[in-house]
């Protein structure tokens, strides 16, 4: 049994690669097939870790993380609920208007970025108040709208939020204040 399973192997390496013989002027073709695949990777992630600014200062949120590794790229933006404010809330049921002569605060965004940004892309690392008062702001886009993105972009953001240090006295008084951040992902 085992010699012949080796007969068998030897005549199969033994076996020439098959061709064709050509009549004279005759032709003939065949082909080589080539590939190269890349899945494409398109992700995005906000994970909030604190919600309370008690004091000025700069104060951590959370993160956003994204990955992506196609050639039209994609953006990242933000927008304000409250335009860059902590807005000052109505806190006595039944009884419009604020009681005890609430401002609302100025804040503003940084942004510490880890990991690797795709070559073609730009992120804006500081975004103020006033650029939250504008309506969208973005966070990571492209650095020409034109052009095509060279390489993967993999990379989370640390997100803190920033009152100036003038602001602390303010920061004692009465009052409640929220505003709302939204982070939109949009793979072009
Ligand atoms: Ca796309």
């Amino acid at each position: 049994m085992l010699r012949n399973l080796s007969i068998v192997l030897i005549a199969l390496l033994a076996t020439p690669v098959l061709g064709v013989a050509l009549d004279p002027d005759d032709s003939k073709e065949d082909t080589f097939t080539l590939n190269h695949k890349v899945d494409r990777s398109s992700f995005f992630k906000l994970h909030q870790t604190g919600s309370n600014i008690a004091t000025s200062g700069t104060i951590p949120i959370g993160y956003v993380q994204v990955k992506n590794n196609t050639r039209d790229g994609f953006r990242v933006y933000l927008v304000s609920e409250n335009s860059g404010v902590l807005k000052a809330q109505d806190t006595v049921a039944g009884t419009p208007g604020l009681q005890d002569g609430e401002v609302d605060i100025d804040y503003s965004l940084v942004f510490t970025p880890k990991g690797s940004l795709g070559s073609g892309m730009q992120h804006n690392l500081a975004i103020a108040s006033a650029a939250l008062a504008n309506g969208e702001a973005n966070l990571v886009e492209k650095a020409n709208a034109t052009g095509s993105i060279e390489s993967l972009t993999d990379i989370v953001y640390d997100v803190s939020v920033v009152i100036s240090d003038d602001k602390e006295t303010q920061m004692q008084m009465a009052g409640t204040y929220t505003d709302t951040i939204t982070v939109t992902y949009q793979d072009l």
